[in-house]
């Protein structure tokens, strides 16, 4: 170990004004600190050598390991900040462990930061689509393998964690796990790329996926990581950019294989479908006992953790074994502090409640034998209420239509005569996500967008909307509202995105009390918010073109929620044709390639929505018994 002192120390030769300063290495960690860090290149069965943090604090015996693989650098996740303490220097959601005689281990992915090896943006499993060998999951069993070997402090038994693409790898850990690896909580994982998570959803592309796609791709790159963009509006920059080709030629990273491979596969074949992870693990046995977690207002994979469940419950024939967690959290959030989101308040801090009483737990179980704490099947936090519910199965819900009806009106009963509210959706004026000026890096912008105030929108011609009456009683919903949508559009190709919205009270008692967040007077809170791209009615696999003015029947899920309406809210249906410059523009016309569409394709078109009669749109809500 050379520390400060030590390093000055071993050179006995006089210092001159001409010796050089530069030290060879300087380790942060004193001998006072609280804990050990070692640091080891794990090898693969490849050869390949892995870069691997290994932390716990000083006097750890008998531990169980839980292990995090990660594409976003191992050796910053064990420096969190320059401290002795080893509650400082690791992640927030580490110190329950650590303190409690955990070993905390993060590892580099191959390909990236310290790790050897190629990296592969959500390498897909040995089959089909990789005839190496080697893939994410024999990566993890080669890692626990040499921990279990190589860390006496260890008692054998390994958990694996992690969040979004750390999610991803916990997954892929249990396929053909290791027999020492005990129990896996993965947390909003990448599961399927095109349907719901981070790159697409429901074939609409998101285009802050080439942001990330050319980070990870020149990560060890000189000067590589960062999307030079400027700090502008990204409305006007992706709007006066054109389609994707476009801002991908205007930028040079039309080349880059992660680019490419959106540009080049925007429908739904084998390309991404082989690589849903759902899938592999619906093609296994479960052995390994899981945890998965889900932010309510999850901004990049609400599709994921939903998935793998319905993959791995119906293997779960004693009901013991999965966990499905639903908390009211923004992507990762439940990693961190969570009081609140956005203007929303909680009742304390959700995410240490679940980590606490639920997840130490579980992992004690597991890893060391404790007590079975009787994991609930299915764990969720009704927001509007603000309470845990440990409930049987998921969803809980009964689908239960709530009718779009003429003159802006919502209702559980079915409208009687049939009609169409209409408006004009023009691509060079797409509807904004959230409220322009807007910088899709900040994080202050990105992370609670889930819930922002719908108002800004809400007026603007070309989004819709349906109001219940006040409601006199509360209704509680469970589940993944189901959109019922019957639409035309006088194009031949278009996007529908429907937000299902509680509409506070105009006057509320607590406005005044936000403590310098937004009044809730009125707030049009966001419940679920999801987008389809019209081409995709028929099949994901083969778009085809809409036919102008005819009407079409769509069906999609929205994000799965806990929620309760209160009385004096109301509840409210919007319905646009764009979320801008979250989704790239639907040009509105039916081209090959959306991402290749050119000026000329991008129309104006006359939307309409149609309800009552045979074309009753609605919106299926999960009513809770
Ligand atoms: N949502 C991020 C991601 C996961 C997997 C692939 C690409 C991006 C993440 O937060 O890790």
């Amino acid at each position: 170990l050379l520390t400060a002192a030590s390093v000055g120390a071993q050179d006995s030769a006089r210092v001159t004004p001409m010796t050089p300063d530069v030290v060879d290495k300087y380790e942060q960690t004193l001998p006072s600190a609280d804990f050990i860090r070692r640091e080891a290149m794990v090898p693969m069965r490849d050869g390949t050598k892995l870069y691997t943090a290994i932390v716990m604090k000083k006097g750890t015996r008998n531990g169980p390991i839980l292990l995090s693989r990660t594409p976003y650098d191992a050796h910053g996740s064990t420096h969190r900040v320059a401290s002795q303490r080893i509650v400082d220097v690791l992640e927030a959601m580490d110190a329950e462990f650590v303190t409690d005689g955990y070993i905390r281990v993060y590892q580099d992915i191959r390909g990236l930061h310290r790790s050897e090896g190629q990296y592969i943006m959500n390498r897909p499993i040995v089959g089909p689509q990789n005839d190496t060998g080697i893939d994410e999951s024999t990566d993890a069993y080669d890692t626990v393998d040499w921990l279990v070997k190589n860390v006496p402090e260890s008692n054998g038994k390994v958990g694996v964690i992690g969040s979004s693409y750390l999610g991803f790898t916990t997954l892929a850990a249990e396929i053909n796990p290791h027999p020492a690896l005990k129990a896996a909580v993965p947390e909003s994982p990448m599961v399927d790329g095109w349907m719901g998570d981070d790159w697409f959803h429901n074939g609409a592309f998101r285009v802050s996926s080439l942001d990330y796609a050319v980070g990870q791709a020149t990560n060890k790159a000189d000067g590589g990581g960062e999307f030079a963009l400027g700090s502008g509006d990204d409305y006007t920059r992706y709007l006066e950019a054109g389609s994707v080709a476009d801002f991908s030629k205007m930028l040079g990273i039309q080349t880059y294989p992660g680019v490419r491979k959106f540009l080049e596969n925007p429908a739904y074949t084998d390309f991404w479908s082989l690589q849903a992870v759902d899938k592999w693990l619906g093609a296994r046995p479960l052995t390994v006992p899981t945890m998965l977690e889900l932010g309510q207002w999850d901004q990049e994979d609400s599709y994921g953790a939903p998935a793998a469940y319905r993959a791995l419950e119906p293997k779960d024939t004693r009901n013991d074994m999965v966990t499905l967690v639903i908390g009211p959290w923004r992507h990762s959030g439940a990693n961190h502090t969570a009081y609140d989101l956005g203007a929303l308040n909680f009742t304390g801090d959700t995410a240490l409640e679940w980590r606490t009483r639920y997840v130490k737990p579980f992992f004690d179980h597991w890893l060391r034998g404790t007590p079975d704490p009787h994991t609930p099947p299915v764990l969720t936090y009704a927001t509007g209420v603000n309470h845990w519910n440990e409930s049987p199965r998921w969803p809980m819900g009964v689908a239960t239509p709530l009718y779009l009806a003429a003159d802006g009106k919502a209702a559980f009963e079915r409208p009687a005569t049939a009609g169409h509210d209409d408006y004009v959706s023009d691509p060079a004026r797409p509807v904004p996500f959230i409220p322009r000026p807007i910088n899709m890096s900040d994080a202050k912008q990105w992370k609670p967008w889930l819930v922002h105030d719908q108002r800004f929108v809400s007026d603007r011609p070309d989004v819709v909307s349906w109001k219940t009456d006040t409601l006199d009683k509360a209704v509680h919903i469970m589940g993944a509202p189901q959109v019922d949508l019957y639409a035309a559009t006088s194009g031949t190709d278009s996007d529908w995105v429907v937000k299902l919205i509680d509409v506070y009270p105009n006057d509320v008692p607590e406005g005044a009390e936000q403590g310098g967040k937004p009044s809730m007077a009125g707030y049009e809170l966001p419940i679920g918010i999801e987008i389809f791209r019209g081409r995709y009615v028929a099949s994901f696999a083969k778009p085809r073109a809409l036919k102008s003015g005819k009407v079409e029947h769509y069906t999609w899920a929205l994000p799965n929620v806990d929620h309760v309406f209160l009385p004096g809210h109301r509840i409210m249906v919007e319905v646009q044709s764009s979320l801008f410059p979250l989704y790239d523009r639907n040009p509105q016309t039916f081209v090959d390639n959306i991402m290749y569409a050119k000026p000329g394709d991008y129309r104006k078109a006359t939307q309409s929505i149609w309800r009552g009669g045979a074309n009753a749109s609605a919106v299926m809500l999960p009513i809770a018994p």
